[in-house]
């Protein structure tokens, strides 16, 4: 499987109206929208997700910002998409991140950085599977 991947408009594109704007540029990069909701991130929620950066030092406050509003889950369809999307979204800095990325266009730290994207094909099953039930994910194939 080398052609999904997950977004999340995280909390911070959420409280600053960027839905459309963000959903827009990833459209126009040609990615497909296959699933979309807008969940509030429970703690063990937003624990789970990123349990792979657990005993980093910004994994509290990664917490509370993740949990702190509503964030737009996407499962997303095209050809190499993992990669396709990490460069589309830029570093996970804002600061360090390309011209014309997501990231650089409208993230304001590094924690605040308006979006995620999965970094592997493994992860992208995992983490679209964690907001999805298989029936949310009706075209979706190879699950
Ligand atoms: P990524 O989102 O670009 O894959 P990761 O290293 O997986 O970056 O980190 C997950 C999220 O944790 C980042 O998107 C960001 O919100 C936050 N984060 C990462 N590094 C830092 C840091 O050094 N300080 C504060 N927050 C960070
Ligand atoms: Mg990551």
């Amino acid at each position: 499987m080398n052609n999904k991947t997950l977004a999340i408009l995280k909390p911070d594109c959420v409280k600053k109206n960027l839905i459309g704007k963000v959903v827009t540029l990833i459209q126009k990069a040609g990615f497909k929208v296959s699933a979309m909701k807008m969940v509030k991130l429970t703690p063990d929620a937003a624990k789970g997700f990123y349990q792979i950066h657990k005993d980093r030092p910004f994994f509290n406050d990664l917490i509370v910002y993740m949990t702190s509003g509503p964030c737009v889950p996407i499962a997303l369809e095209k050809e190499n998409a993992v990669e396709d999307f990490r460069k589309l979204i830029g570093a996970t800095d804002p600061a360090k991140a390309a011209e014309g990325t997501i990231r650089k266009l409208y993230a304001d730290s590094i924690q605040e950085n308006i979006v995620h994207g999965s970094d592997s094909n493994e992860n992208a099953a995992i983490e679209i599977l964690h907001f999805f039930s298989r029936k949310e994910l009706p075209d979706i194939n190879g699950f």
